[in-house]
């Protein structure tokens, strides 16, 4: 029997779908529209390896399956290709980063038509061209014009390692997230987005997108919506007042000092007046090299200086407290000052042990005991010691104390975001540049969009500087230029953006990238935008996500767009391990899609990634469970064989047909619920079924060859031309069952209990034990018998009935 010769066959595809456009989305076609995205790779010189292609694959499944059911689908591939990876590997190899860059696009490219990915190239978009980052400065544009960008001297995470400026969330345990080296804190001028102005619709819109549970709580808790109440102490002796925020309004009988962040400004105010102040200023400055995460970690100390010499009134009691500066307190949180209650915050109960101050309790639990005094008592409860407000419970008296101070303007209600505003600037050479000009005349004037793109220089020297500057500040001819409004002698802005902000709009890309107008054009973002589905890694829950919809958002305010939210429905793919890690080149234990292209085929290759294990959880990679897919591949293909043999033409036998129906039935509903492993098990009941039988019927092994053609395209395209047909499977329809002849049978289940029938129920014939006994179990005739006592033993006899001995 002829082999399948796998290497071949696969080849010959992928070239027939290139040239007949197969994939390719259609903009005017009247079918309903899909689309179908997966988030861009950067391209890494190390390529991809078999992790990488699982959510690909299962993007591809569904798109090709999608196809087949007769949407019209857009399923686009593109390239992150600005950026700090693909910078410090030219940085590494000394090669310039638009050629590593573009060596290693047309290598992953090649893994991605190996792997029979059905994308549009036609569509291909690259970050890193002018073509393409010429509209990332249109966004930025936009955003400066609607006041959504800005300039601001702010304190950055900066890492001496990588010489730039690094994103909150780049920072990881106090660690640059990419040479894990030691992140420093510096003041820089840099560029921010206000994502901040839209923190409550970005909360408040998760609700109207279908995405896992999981990745809405990351951005829930990202943005931090924090509800409370905005007090206004007054400094005794001096006309000056220090607003804090709390949440605990009920507690503030217990407030028996204040801390303000060491950057309050208020302590500058108060400078001559600080009896200690040197010892003050030395504790500020120290406190200003934290990073943020140092000094907000939960297992440091909460340190602290008096201000020696000032005193704050407590507006509720008028009680005299003291101020203290503490670095646990962020200036650009809230208020950037807090009243402390030792008695009800764990953090003030450590702070007031250390400093010797006065504790007061003034919540006592509802029931039980309270910790107190050992530790604070956190809670909600009743006031205890609060004047008339004594005896409510918290969430009354947050409100009646609330509107005390309120009325007497001492206090007003507040609602914070832990959410910053976005810092954009990044003084890499590796990215796009922003489009602004200095003139000492005019101040900062934006690239007007005519003069668009602002030309990323080809240079030799892109190392970064250290001295927080990009290294285009170096480029001579690149600085200086004309101011666009009065003509005079300017010079440009050397930063570059952060990649996400390359990565926030390029979705809109995808459905016009060759437009040279327009970001894309209004018709082609209705036609196919909002994205339907988007499949990626859960990394991106918070950062790239939401970017992207904040983006997104700004261009609907704008007029751009009519819609608000950019994906519709997200799935992420679990991660592969391989060995007991994370399969990954640093670890180096990675399976390469190479090795299984040659051994086995990319069919196989498909086929395993989807057959391992639940799609949305992390599973072990297994080289054994890749020869049991080849091996089923092998035997689909031998069936061929040995229909191409078989004279006559053979009748399905009506069991057969039952299963064909149900199983086209399962195959549907499970790739619909990104269940591909229980899909793939089905069809291989279904091949031993077929295999067992004498004779094959042509229509019943036409439909296998459907059912597998997303999954194994290859193959299936190749079986399909062999049965006699021209087009390619991807043209044919999908399927469809006979609801009659995909029902479930039903038989009669006999429940007895020590050998004597106690009950019957109706259940479907191909029931499990599991689930029989569960059933039964759960009978009230049943109940009777076997409660209290110990199951011993429970016989199942599959199709007639369940014992229970006792
Ligand atoms: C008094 C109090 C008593 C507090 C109590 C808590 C418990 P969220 O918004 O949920 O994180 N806080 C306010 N501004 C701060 C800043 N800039 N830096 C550090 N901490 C700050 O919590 C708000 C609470 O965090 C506020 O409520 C304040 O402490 C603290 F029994 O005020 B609380
Ligand atoms: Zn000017």
């Amino acid at each position: 029997m002829p082999k399948y010769h796998f290497q071949k066959v696969e080849k010959k595809w992928q070239i027939i779908w290139q040239k007949n456009k197969i994939f390719e989305a259609n903009d005017i076609s009247k079918k309903p529209k899909l689309y179908i995205l997966d988030m861009f790779p950067y391209p890494s010189g190390a390529g991809l390896h078999v992790g990488h292609l699982r959510g690909y694959t299962i993007s591809d499944v569904i798109a090709k399956k999608k196809i087949m059911e007769g949407y019209n689908v857009l399923h686009p591939m593109g390239w992150d290709a600005f950026g700090l990876p693909a910078e410090n590997y030219a940085i590494k190899t000394g090669i310039h980063p638009q050629i590593t860059t573009q060596r290693a696009i047309k290598n992953i490219k090649g893994q991605l038509i190996r792997s029979g990915l059905g994308y549009d190239w036609q569509r291909e978009i690259n970050t890193s061209k002018p073509d393409y980052y010429k509209f990332t400065q249109w966004v930025f544009l936009k955003l400066f014009q609607a006041n959504l960008a800005y300039k601001k001297l702010a304190p950055v995470n900066f890492c001496s390692c990588c010489k730039t400026v690094l994103a909150r969330e780049q920072v990881i345990d106090e660690k640059c997230e990419r040479c894990s080296s030691e992140v420093e804190k510096r003041e820089l001028e840099q560029w921010f987005f206000k994502i901040t102005d839209y923190a409550e619709r970005l909360l408040k819109d998760l609700d109207k997108i279908d995405w896992p549970e999981n990745i809405k709580v990351m951005q829930r808790n990202w943005i931090g919506k924090s509800e409370g109440t905005v007090i206004k102490f007054q400094i005794l002796n001096f006309n000056l007042q220090i607003e804090v925020f709390t949440t605990r309004v009920d507690t503030i009988f217990g407030c028996t000092y204040l801390v303000l962040a060491p950057e309050h400004p208020i302590i500058e105010n108060l400078k001559s007046h600080i009896l200690n102040f040197k010892s003050v200023e030395k504790y500020i400055k120290e406190a200003k090299k934290k990073t943020e995460i140092e000094r907000l970690a939960e297992d440091k100390e909460k340190t602290g200086i008096k201000l020696e010499g000032i005193f704050a009134e407590n507006p509720i009691n008028g009680k005299k407290i003291p101020v203290f500066v503490g670095d646990y307190i962020l200036i650009d949180y809230a208020t950037g000052a807090v009243m402390g209650v030792p008695a009800h915050d764990q953090r003030d109960f450590i702070f007031a042990k250390k400093q010797n101050l006065e504790i007061l309790e003034v919540i006592k639990p509802k029931t039980g005991n309270s910790p107190f005094p050992e530790r604070a008592f956190e809670e909600d409860g009743i006031l205890i010691n609060s004047g008339p407000f004594s005896g409510l419970d918290s969430q009354r008296a947050r409100e009646e104390i609330a509107k005390y101070l309120e009325k007497r303007n001492l206090g007003k209600k507040a609602v914070y975001y832990k959410l910053r505003d976005w810092c954009i600037s990044r003084q890499r050479y590796w990215g796009a540049p922003i489009p602004i000009v200095y003139c000492s005349k005019c101040g900062q004037v934006p690239v007007p969009e005519k003069d668009l793109p602002v030309i990323l220089p080809k240079i030799k020297d892109f190392l970064p500087t250290g001295e927080g500057k990009s290294p285009l500040a170096k480029v001579k001819n690149f600085v200086k230029t004309k101011c666009p409004k009065c003509k005079g002698i300017a010079e440009r802005e050397t930063d570059t953006m952060d990649t996400f902000v390359c990565s926030s709009w390029y979705y809109f890309r995808y459905t016009d990238p060759k437009n040279e107008k327009e970001f894309a054009s209004r018709k082609k973002i209705e036609k196919w935008l909002p994205v339907d589905l988007y499949i990626g890694g859960a990394e991106h829950a918070v950062m790239h996500l939401l970017y992207a919809r904040f983006l997104t958002k700004v261009l609907y305010d704008l007029g751009y767009i009519n819609f608000d939210e950019p994906f519709l429905k997200l799935f992420n793919q679990g991660t592969i391990y391989y060995k007991g890690a994370k399969m990954s080149k640093s670890k180096g234990n990675v399976v390469s899609p190479e090795y299984i292209f040659e051994k086995y085929g990319a069919d196989t290759m498909r086929l395993y990634e989807l057959f391992m294990g639940p799609a949305d959880q992390a599973t072990e990679w297994q080289d054994k469970g890749v020869v049991g897919c080849y091996r089923f591949l092998q035997k689909v293909w031998k069936l061929q064989e040995k229909l191409k043999a078989q004279k006559s033409k053979v009748k399905i036998e009506s069991q057969n047909l039952k299963l064909l129906h149900k199983t086209i039935k399962k195959v549907t509903e499970d790739i619909e619920n990104f269940r591909f492993n229980t899909a793939i098990s089905s069809l291989m009941i279904l091949v031993n079924e077929i295999e067992k039988g004498k004779q094959i019927d042509k229509k019943f092994f036409e439909n296998l060859v459907k059912l597998l053609a997303p999954m194994a395209p290859h193959l299936a395209e190749e079986l399909w031309q062999k049965l006699g047909h021209k087009n390619s499977i991807f043209k044919e329809k999908w399927p469809k069952w006979d609801e009659k002849l995909a029902k479930e049978e039903m038989i009669t289940l006999v429940i007895q209990v020590n050998g004597k029938v106690r009950d019957k129920i109706e259940v479907e014939a191909s029931i499990s034990k599991e689930k029989a006994e569960r059933l039964a179990i759960s009978r009230e005739k049943i109940k009777k018998w076997i409660k209290g006592k110990e199951i011993k033993k429970v016989v199942f006899i599959p199709g007639k009935l369940i014992n229970f001995v006792i």
